[in-house]
């Protein structure tokens, strides 16, 4: 039974006409588009919304922060191409939603924040509402699109917009604004029913053109030294088998990003992965896959990316990123399925493969890389490195393809990146194109609920501290979700020292912090693990048992480094004291 008949049966007495509501009525639209999940905190506007949106099939995910509750909309878009929907009250609770819209839209992954929002002529006014805020004009600049409805009979219409600027085209964020009255208008049934909208074909296929693709295929053909780069959009594309069909029929080495990683396994041997610098250097032709050359593939330009003449074809379903840093001498605009697809059709069946000099020369070197690491993730020093650490999870997520794996930090973050394979596609969910700390606890609940596979957590200290709350929530839905928690007091190491007063330096924390208690505090599993051996045994019996675990992994306070990978990137003071 619909929500809205439910409600009717109630609200009708004998001769009266069925009506329905607002409330009832978002309901209904998002059932009809098959949006089945909601990530929010309750409150006025929405309590009730929440209530009857569960009652009424919906399942509804009730956070500790309005934050986490985002960013797990944020990625449950990112894994099913269907908008992630988060669900907030208004001004505070809107605001905590707002950077995991920005951060959805910054990703290029679908996702709507539904806030509700106090009333109209108050705010208008500016005459003091209870949590009054012109939310629609502030989520403005951080998404693709916003909107508000005013009126019961807008709201399937209102929904069907909102789906569809969340998922055509280049997917991004959405702002849907409710206020508080819009819930409770009443209005008939039958005509409610009518004004609903089930979106036909919300992401349509975009064909590139003909010219573009051979185009492409003609300067992939010219290279000497070519190089396949696959980003998150190729993961998000769900594309999997055109993709992995056109790599190995180009013959072509590939470099993941960091999301991107399982599309093709990280120990493919056209895996470029650990060969990272040479390729980036010494390619002549980089085709770009659903990947931008922003800073995290330095622009493009410089020292990265060597002397070497250099020719890009870029994958892309949005027209402006063409050029956006450097010339793209073959773009091909259009969504990844279709473009790959066309490729490959455009390959003929005696396609060269590269020359096996550059072919070799690659996996010369990632053999060298991969050998000179492997002894050091054997290590069994306590208390760990990360090294030791990471060595036994490569090895849990080796046994256990299917898992989610988790990932922020800094040192946390760009080791593991490296260090642990990825051998099926969107199995790695990170810190994405922001490098956000606190994506952890949402991230983790959202794969859990949307993908049903154990969950794994791999989290720097600070990283985790933004999100730690929602180990609650993690221990009250019983989610099969293990964090690993490489604790080394601190941020990026817990050696600082404050040599000007009696205050902790700036990137320390308390020494010798038990997380595993607080998960205890909730009727979850905790462990404190100070060796490569203990760590072993505890993530091997968490995933095994699928039981909300949290383990303290005790990392050598001066084992990272400032910044991870990107300390190039701290500006410094030319009068600083040594
Ligand atoms: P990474 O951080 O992995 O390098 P980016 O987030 O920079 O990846 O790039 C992802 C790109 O993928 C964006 O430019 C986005 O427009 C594009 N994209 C996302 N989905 C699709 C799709 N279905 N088809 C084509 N391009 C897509
Ligand atoms: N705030 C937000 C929202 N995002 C950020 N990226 C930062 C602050 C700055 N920052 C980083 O870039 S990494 C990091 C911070 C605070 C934490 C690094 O410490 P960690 O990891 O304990 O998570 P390691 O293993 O100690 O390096
Ligand atoms: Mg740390």
């Amino acid at each position: 039974m619909s929500a809205t008949a439910q409600n009717a049966e109630t609200a009708t007495g004998a001769g009266e006409q069925e009506l329905t509501d607002g409330f009832n009525l978002i309901i209904d639209a998002l059932k009809l588009n098959s949006l089945d999940t909601i990530y929010g905190v309750p409150g006025i506007p929405i309590t009730d919304f929440g209530r009857m949106a569960q009652a009424a099939g919906i399942r509804v995910i009730s956070f500790r922060h309005e934050q986490n509750a985002g960013y797990a909309a944020s990625i449950a878009g990112f894994l099913t191409k269907k908008p992630g929907i988060c669900l907030t009250v208004s001004a505070p609770g809107f605001l905590n939603g707002l950077t995991a819209l920005a951060h959805a839209t910054t990703n290029c992954f679908p996702m709507i924040l539904i806030s509700g929002s106090s009333e109209r002529e108050i705010v208008d006014l500016q005459q003091g509402d209870y949590e009054e805020m012109d939310q629609l004009a502030i989520a403005k600049p951080l998404c693709k699109a916003a909107y508000r409805v005013l009126h019961a009979q807008d709201i399937g219409i209102g929904i069907a917009r909102a789906i569809r600027s969340a998922v055509s085209g280049r997917p991004g964020g959405v702002y849907l604004d409710l206020p508080a009255k819009l819930f409770g208008q009443v209005m008939n049934a039958e005509a409610g029913r009518k004004s609903l909208v089930k979106v036909i074909d919300p992401a349509p296929a975009q064909i590139p053109a003909p010219d573009a693709v051979k185009r492409a295929l003609d300067v992939l053909k010219s290279a000497k030294k070519p190089l396949i780069i696959l980003g998150k959009g190729a993961a998000y594309a769900q594309a999997d088998d055109a993709i992995r069909s056109f790599v190995e029929k180009s013959g072509v080495p590939f470099l993941p990003m960091s999301m991107g990683k399982g599309l093709l396994p990280d120990t493919h041997p056209l895996c470029a992965g650990a060969a990272r610098s040479t390729v980036l250097k010494d390619s002549d032709v980089v085709m770009l896959i659903g990947a931008r050359l922003n800073w995290l593939l330095s622009h493009g330009k410089g020292k990265t990316w060597g002397d070497a003449p250099k020719k890009f074809i870029q994958i892309d379903i949005e027209p402006r990123e063409m050029d956006s840093n450097i010339e793209i001498v073959a773009p091909v605009v259009g969504d990844i399925g279709s473009c790959v697809q066309a490729l490959l059709d455009g390959m003929d069946t005696k396609w060269p493969v590269p020359p096996a000099d550059w072919t070799g020369a690659v996996a010369k070197k990632r053999d060298e890389n991969i050998a000179k690491m492997a002894p050091r993730l054997m290590n069994n020093n306590s208390p760990m490195d990360y090294h030791g650490a990471l060595g036994v999870l490569r090895t849990v997520i080796k046994e256990r393809p299917d898992a989610i794996l988790v990932n922020e930090g800094a040192n946390t973050l760009d080791l593991a990146r490296g260090i642990i394979d990825i051998y099926q596609p969107r199995k790695r969910i990170d810190v994405g194109t922001w490098g956000v700390m606190g994506i952890g606890m949402g991230y983790a609940i959202a794969a859990a609920i949307e993908t049903g596979k154990p969950v794994l957590a791999v989290e720097g200290d600070s990283a985790f501290g933004f999100s730690g709350m929602e180990i609650e929530t993690i221990c009250r839905y019983k989610l099969p979700v293990c964090i690993v928690i490489f604790n080394n007091d601190g941020i990026y190491r817990g050696t600082d020292v404050n040599k000007a007063g009696d205050d902790p330096a700036t990137t320390v924390f308390v020494k010798g912090s038990r997380y595993d208690r607080m998960m205890e505090a909730f009727g979850g599993v905790g462990v404190n693990a100070t060796s490569p051996d203990e760590l072993r045994r505890a993530v091997n019996a968490a995933m095994d048992s699928g039981k909300p675990t949290l383990i303290n992994a005790v990392i050598d306070p001066a084992a990272g480094s400032e910044s991870g990978r990107i300390g190039n990137l701290n500006p410094q003071s030319a009068l600083k004291k040594k």
